[in-house]
């Protein structure tokens, strides 16, 4: 059970982010096509969203003892991934979605070729920000370009999205989901607290315990949005609901049925949770933000 309110925790998480990500973007003068594809990253970037990632990777520092800004610009980077595989995912190529975090798609705002430049854009930026972020070491920085780069590669977030679209229109048992699942979503919410770990030269043992409570909590994040898919409202969820039905594809709601994948996802926390506690820390951030996530409500 939450003892304590994680909300005003998140709240200035998110302006500490939002602030940082505005100054990371500020728009170029130059070129006005340049002035064009910094407006459109700054469409997605700065169209809220819950700053899941970013939160995970400056809580988990927090929580081994780092309190400075050591850990910002890499949070940043990891939003900077994440908005990036939004705008390609919402691509008539991939799963064609018109709305994102409650606008229209990058590309229905502007155009088609601008949101594929727009995340690639964002995604080498990503690089670009922590490899010239004067908070860390060289060692840290060659540690932490690895990170991002390999949970948001081929082993990670764009290996899960080719099994992803791949296996439209295919029944996938579990295993398999689980599987996608864990790359595609999983990835890159584990390298956020990996990050963390490393911003604030954590021990070998804190890192394996915090890569088990990442793997838990990752899947038991897509569950639920696979719940959300079907139950959320439109305005709450920001994109168009049932859009996995639409698209054909397999999700724990498909597999399991909601009551079922409720349970697995309420299981996961909970094994997530166990593994915090050999951590001789305070844990209770990352805790409640692991039981916010498993309660949100459609
Ligand atoms: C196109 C390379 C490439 C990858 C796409 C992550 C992904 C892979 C696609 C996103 C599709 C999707 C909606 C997956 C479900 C889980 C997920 C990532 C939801 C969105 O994340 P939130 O809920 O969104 O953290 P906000 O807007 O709050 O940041």
């Amino acid at each position: 059970m939450i003892t304590f309110d994680i909300t005003p925790y998140l709240t200035e998480k998110t302006a500490i982010i939002d602030a940082r990500l505005n100054t990371l973007i500020a728009t170029q003068e130059g070129h006005p096509s340049i002035h064009q594809l910094f407006d459109a990253a700054r469409y997605s970037l700065l169209a809220g969203g819950k700053r899941l990632r970013p939160i995970l990777t400056l809580a988990t520092a927090e929580m081994l003892g780092c309190t400075d800004k050591t850990p910002l610009d890499t949070a940043c980077a990891l939003e900077m991934i994440h908005t990036y595989s939004l705008i390609h995912d919402d691509l008539p190529c991939m799963d064609d979605d018109d709305f994102r975090r409650g606008k229209p798609s990058l590309h229905k705002a502007y155009d088609e070729g601008l949101a594929v430049l727009t995340g690639d854009f964002l995604l080498t930026f990503a690089f670009e920000v922590v490899a010239n972020d004067k908070h860390l070491s060289a060692e840290q920085k060659v540690t932490l370009i690895q990170i991002l780069a390999q949970y948001s590669g081929v082993n990670g977030m764009i290996g899960g999205q080719v099994m992803d679209i791949k296996a439209e229109g295919k029944q996938l048992d579990i295993d398999a989901l689980k599987s996608l699942h864990s790359s595609k979503t999983g990835a890159l919410l584990k390298a956020s607290i990996f990050c963390g770990t490393i911003t604030a030269g954590a021990s070998l043992k804190q890192m394996l315990t915090l890569s088990n409570f990442g793997n838990d909590f990752g899947l038991a994040f897509q569950i639920i949005d696979d719940i959300l898919d079907v139950t959320s409202s439109e305005k709450k969820h920001g994109k168009k609901i049932s859009s996995d039905v639409t698209n054909n594809k397999s999700t724990y709601v498909t597999l399991l049925g909601l009551e079922e994948s409720q349970q697995a996802a309420n299981k996961l926390i909970e094994s997530s949770l166990n593994h915090l506690k050999s951590l001789e820390c305070d844990t209770s951030i990352l805790e409640a933000i692991a039981r916010k996530i498993v309660q949100q409500k459609g």
